[in-house]
């Protein structure tokens, strides 16, 4: 075995079209999280360098706990008062291949935009909108921040801190520092590259996901003690709601972080979270340690995601839609062991 190498996306017919393009604007999916803002600000800082007409505009505000990457410097928020849209050679949307999620601002794009890609690591949903001919989905990216590096590497781009820092924290916040890397040696080796420009990694990591404040953990304190277990342990339930996070002095992003934390029961195979948003509406999330896939279930529920980590929004009586979405979750349990003792 010797020293390892990269596995290359190849995003050359990317990379064209960004060369053939002067004015280009970036955006990700609503509720922006780490991957897609990385993913989107180490382009915005390579492009600016290259001397292209650059242009950031995301659909709504930023979390808080992204302030370390100066997102009011770079970035406009098209639900807050922003320039004009311009007409523009090329938009291209990280993190997502669902204009949905992008709404209403791909709409308004969209008269203004010679071409629309999307740059995505997620499946295309088998129900919802085609994503726009020429975008690049790769499922094998652990990131969406591992195909911008391909894209900067592409366009002859020297990696500088700013990037650095951008890619950085697009890779660690996808991989939950290296949990998720889809079997792959490319989040490491870029990762370390990126080491090299920065010397502010274990800070990066604080801000990403040292994130508890005191009246977040006295939020966790109440809502761990109400999980649901079923099939021995297997599959966890729970429930917020939006008026318990905010009384805690929470919002909508700290929701995510409780699922994340009940995935590391041992015994449990699936998790689903359920964000009660208003009277019988539910952000509903999903996550499985990679036996089973939920992706079909949020897709159930008109939803979407990746094959262990999904989310729907829903509409419906609270003990109805959990024994539903409980009943999926152990069917595909018993499946992912019939299978498994077929092939033993
Ligand atoms: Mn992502």
């Amino acid at each position: 075995m010797g020293t390892p190498n990269l596995s290359a996306l190849n995003v050359d017919s990317l990379v064209r079209r960004i060369r053939s393009a002067n004015s280009i604007l970036l955006s990700t999916h609503k509720q922006c999280d780490g991957d897609g803002l990385g993913a989107l600000l180490a382009l915005y800082h390579g492009l600016r360098k290259s001397g292209k007409k650059v242009r950031a505009l995301l659909v709504d505000a930023v979390p808080k706990k992204y302030t370390f990457l100066e997102p009011e410097r770079h970035l406009e928020v098209f639900e807050a008062p922003h320039a004009p849209i311009e007409d523009t050679d090329l938009t291209l949307i990280f993190d997502t291949n669902d204009r949905r999620l992008v709404d209403p601002l791909f709409t308004a794009l969209q008269p203004h935009c010679r071409e629309i890609l999307f740059v995505d690591h997620h499946p295309v949903l088998n129900q919802g909108p085609e994503p726009t001919a020429g975008s690049f989905i790769e499922t094998r990216a652990a990131s969406t921040g591992e195909i911008s590096y391909f894209i900067l590497k592409g366009l002859g781009i020297r990696i500088d801190e700013r990037i650095a820092q951008a890619l950085y924290t697009s890779i660690a916040f996808d991989t939950q520092l290296f949990k998720f890397v889809k079997n792959s040696v490319n989040s490491h080796l870029i990762a370390a590259e990126m080491l090299m420009h920065i010397n502010n990694a274990e800070e990066i990591h604080r801000h990403l996901f040292s994130t508890h404040t005191v009246g977040k953990v006295a939020f966790l304190a109440k809502v761990l003690g109400e999980i649901e277990y079923f099939g021995n342990g297997q599959v966890a339930v729970l429930k917020l709601n939006d008026k318990t996070l905010r009384e805690h002095g929470l919002d909508m992003d700290d929701s995510r972080d409780v699922i994340d934390m009940l995935m590391n029961v041992n015994t449990l195979q699936a998790a689903a979270l359920f964000r009660e948003d208003a009277p019988n509406e539910y952000k509903l999330s999903l996550r499985s340690k990679g036996r089973m896939e939920v992706l079909g279930v949020a897709e159930a529920f008109q939803g979407g995601g990746h094959m262990f980590a999904a989310g729907a929004y829903i509409r419906g009586e609270y003990t109805d839609l959990k024994e539903k979405i409980v009943q999926l979750l152990l069917d595909r349990l018993d499946d992912a062991h019939e299978s498994r003792g077929q092939k033993s």
